[in-house]
Parts: structure tokens; sequence; C-alpha cells
């Protein structure tokens, strides 16, 4: 069923890992689309109430498999054809996604890292905005979302440069969610998903959805856009629980629903 991905959903929590290994995890079309695949199916499955995205072997993804890349090629219908659709597949998904990043994530790599909603990053990873080095800018809304997570001058910073950021920097600079050390790394990254497929999936999916609108957003279209958010949240099993839980003081047993 995916021949460059492997996919598989464990306690609630779709692991979804880039199989390529010996070209570090770079992008392929049929990558590209099997991630969109595979992400679609997590996002429209009740038993998925979390997604994590990981590499196979030393790297996480090298970005575009620079091998296959024809000269002359059209880069921005490789773009629009191939990353675009990939990008807003992960920012519709109202299910979270964590980036195991448990390598290196050079170019779009890196952008796949960003686009997620969590970063949980091994002690030997780095991120390298690796575009400037082949003289192409940073693309997959990669200064979309590097400028949010890490501000306008360290985003600009990053992407002059194209330098390894090693992951202890990538900590200090909020690109890392949690660095996890190699000898906790497989525990730490099931435990991290799996206590996050145990919240109310349907109030995570409004969060992020209602975080992003934020930025495009006046106050009074958000404050709008926000009611009608928690109108949707009032009416879901989960907040029934909660509050249930609250007031048997126990824990609350969210479904998802
Ligand atoms: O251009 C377009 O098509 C438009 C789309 C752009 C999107 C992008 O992602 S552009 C950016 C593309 N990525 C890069 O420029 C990163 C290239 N790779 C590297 O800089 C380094 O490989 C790393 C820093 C990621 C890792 O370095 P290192 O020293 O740990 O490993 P290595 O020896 O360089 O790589 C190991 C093997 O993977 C090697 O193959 P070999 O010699 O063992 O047969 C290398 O060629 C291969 N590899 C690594 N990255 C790619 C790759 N093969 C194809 N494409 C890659 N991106």
């Amino acid at each position: 069923m995916y021949e460059t991905i492997t996919y598989r959903v464990e306690n609630g929590v779709a692991w979804l890992t880039l199989n390529r290994p010996d070209k570090l995890n770079a992008f392929t079309s049929q990558m590209n689309r099997e991630i969109q695949k595979a992400i679609k199916t997590s996002a429209s499955s009740d038993e998925v109430r979390a997604i994590i995205i990981t590499g196979e072997g030393r790297a996480f993804c090298s970005g575009q498999d620079l091998s296959e890349v024809d000269e002359g090629v059209n880069l921005g219908q490789m773009l629009r054809e191939d990353y675009s659709p990939m990008m807003q597949q992960i920012a519709s998904c109202e299910k979270p996604i964590i980036a195991a990043v448990n390598g290196v994530a050079a170019g779009a790599g890196f952008s796949l890292a960003l686009a997620c909603d969590f970063r949980l990053v091994s002690e030997k990873a780095s991120f390298l905005n690796a575009f400037v080095n082949i003289g192409l800018i940073p693309d997959s809304g990669n200064l979309y979302y590097l400028s949010r997570i890490v501000g306008h001058a360290k985003a600009l910073e990053l992407s002059v440069f194209g330098e390894k950021v090693p992951a202890a920097e990538a900590k200090n600079m909020g690109l890392a969610t949690k660095v996890i050390s190699v000898e906790e790394w497989n525990e730490q990254v099931k435990a991290f998903a799996e206590n996050i497929a145990s919240k109310p999936t349907k109030a995570i999916g409004l969060i992020k959805r209602y975080l992003e609108a934020s930025y495009h957003l006046s106050l009074e279209e958000y404050l709008k856009e926000e009611a009608e958010g928690q109108r949707i949240a009032g009416l879901t099993i989960d907040y029934s629980e909660g509050v249930t839980a609250f007031a048997e003081k126990r824990k609350a047993q969210f479904i998802g629903k």
C-alpha cells in the first residue's frame, strides 16, 4: 500500500515513518503523495487521535531528492503539484501532528517539521535551512512557519546562512518542544504522543483552527469565530465528561468525540 513510508496505528497514535534511509529520507513525488494519503487517512479515522511523523535510519528528512530534479525543471510547478498540497493537508488536519525529529531535518524536511504542531527532537538531531546552499529560497511554507516560531530576525539568519542548528540551540530558540536523549527516545516519543491522544481531540482540533485564524482576522471577527468554536466544543461528549469528572473529583476519560 505504501512504498516510501510505513504507516501503522497503535494506542490511538498513527506512526508515519519516512522510509528512504539510504537517501536520508529525501522527498520524491511518490513520497509526497503517500504522506498526503497517510495524513488524510489519519484525519478521517476515529481510531487516530494523534499523528507522529518520523524518519527511518539516521535522518528525519533531507528535503527534496536532488538526484530526481532534472535541469531546467519548473520548480514553481513542482511546488504547486507536490509540496503545497502536502503542506495544505497538514495545515488542515484537525488532529495533533508531532514531528519526531530523530536526525537531521534539511530543506523541505525542515519545512515538514515546522508545519507540525510539536517538534520532539533527538539530542543528535539538527535543523538545516539548506535551500540557500543550492541557491534557492526556503519553500514548502518554511518562512511562513519559521518566522512565527523563532521570530523574523532569527528566521532570516537561519535562511541566509544555511548552517546546521544543533538540538540544544533549537530548544533555546523555541524550535524544539522537547529535546530527548538517544537512550530515552522511543519511550518518550511514545509517551508524549499517547498523552496527547488521550486528550479531548475535538477541542485540540478547534484550538489549532482558531490559533491559525487569529493571524488573519480582526479582533471583532476573531471573537465571532471563537464563539462558534466554543459552541461546537460545548456539544462534544468530551466536554460533558470533563465537567462531570471535575465534579466527581476524578481524572477525565476523554474519547475524542
Ligand atoms: O530543488 C528543488 O527540487 C525544489 C524543491 C526544493 C525543496 C528542498 O528541499 S531544497 C533542499 C534540498 N536538500 C538539501 O539541499 C540537503 C542536501 N543534503 C545535505 O546537505 C546533507 O546530506 C545533510 C546535511 C542532510 C546530511 O549530511 P551528512 O554528511 O550527514 O550525509 P551525506 O553524506 O551528505 O548524505 C548521505 C547520503 O544521502 C549521500 O548519498 P551517498 O553518497 O551515501 O550515496 C547523499 O548524497 C544522500 N543525500 C542526502 N541528502 C540528499 C541525498 N540524496 C538526494 N537528495 C538529498 N536531498
